[in-house]
């Protein structure tokens, strides 16, 4: 599937953005211009990528380009192939860059097709499949050593920190995200900020975060105990473990996300405490750490194969704290494939 039989009004595509040019050219550059047809795949960009653009573009013609031959370059190319209607990355661009573009090309017509864009991307081929699990296995054994560095006195930051060097050094190119990394009280936060709020034995540790790799994504959450927990949060960890057993139990292809996210909710809805979670069951990603769907309930997409989608529930109670447990999956035809391997069953660090 390509952007033209998703909009049969465009001739001729125009990525300006930094992630859509990433994606399809697989070359990561912050100055360029891809111009595609049905026929043709141009990619201009600058002297400082130029080389480089040509060993990892292989089935792009690169053309050097520089600010000031811009203008004249884009409407030299876009008139020799023929285009008349662009389409334009409207969720991307800002109004300036818009403003500007039309301006330097104003003998064509721009179409946008962002929501478009997004639709292609949201089914991935083999090989971004093969980079998140990558960058998702990295995550996973990440996981597995960071347990071993929570100590006593250490803050929020200084955990983080120590996260994101695992992660670099098991091959993450960089981070997905800035990890989410909060003790005790603070772990009520969903999307905490780390503080020098500093380690206490009875603190649970909420850790969300991941890599990417090769411009790929991954995410995920787990919440382990330092000491042994009280009897409150313990149960509030079963729920949401529970709610995410029976989403991951259920979960398969043609179902439409309003109805996964329900397998969680129904488990909270059993237990009254449907009101303490308090955002989506979960989103896909890719060059995006956040791309579409958004399992929440009133999102009716269908999951389909070779759709990433992460499978998050969580419970918050400001004051005491929270839980949150996140997988990423990978719906297939006949089963689903979840690439997160790391233990669920509760961890109490001594
Ligand atoms: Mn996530």
């Amino acid at each position: 599937m390509t952007i033209f039989d998703l909009n049969d009004k465009i001739d001729t595509l125009l990525v300006i953005s930094q992630k859509n040019r990433r994606y399809f050219s697989r070359f990561d550059s912050t100055f360029g211009y891809l111009v595609i047809t049905k026929t043709e795949k141009i990619f201009l960009t600058d002297h400082r990528y130029y080389e480089m653009a040509q060993e990892v573009a292989t089935d792009f013609e690169v053309r050097v380009v520089g600010r000031y031959t811009l203008q004249a370059t884009l409407n030299e190319i876009l008139q020799r192939v023929g285009a008349k209607n662009v389409g334009y990355e409207d969720s991307e661009l800002t109004v300036a860059e818009f403003e500007s573009i039309k301006k330097i090309l104003p003998d064509f017509n721009f179409v946008a097709v962002g929501e478009q864009l997004a639709e292609i991307k949201k089914y991935k081929q083999p090989y971004e499949i093969e980079c998140v699990c990558k960058a998702q296995a990295i995550t996973d054994k990440t996981f597995s050593q960071i347990l071993d560095c929570i100590k006593e006195g250490m803050t929020e930051k200084q955990l983080s920190v120590k996260l994101q060097c695992l992660l670099l050094q098991n091959g993450g190119d960089k981070n997905s995200f800035d990890p989410i990394v909060s003790f005790g009280e603070n772990t009520s936060k969903p999307h905490a900020h780390p503080t020098d709020r500093v380690l206490k034995k009875g603190d649970n540790v909420l850790m969300d975060f991941g890599c990417i790799v090769d411009g790929y994504c991954s995410d995920m959450t787990r919440t382990v105990f330092f000491g042994q927990p009280d009897q409150q949060i313990k149960n509030i960890y079963q729920m949401v473990l529970e709610a995410q057993q029976n989403v991951l139990a259920n979960v398969k292809n043609g179902m439409a996300c309003n109805q996964v996210d329900e397998f969680a909710r129904q488990i909270f809805r059993k237990y009254g405490v449907e009101d303490k979670f308090t955002h989506a069951l979960g989103h896909g990603l890719g060059v995006d750490i956040h791309e579409i769907p958004s399992m929440h309930p009133k999102c009716d997409v269908i999951l389909q194969p070779d759709m990433f989608v992460t499978v998050e529930p969580g419970l918050y109670y400001p004051g005491i704290g929270g839980v949150r447990i996140e997988d990423l999956i990978l719906i297939e035809q006949y089963s689903i494939k979840n690439l997160t391997t790391s233990d669920k069953n509760i961890i109490i660090i001594e």
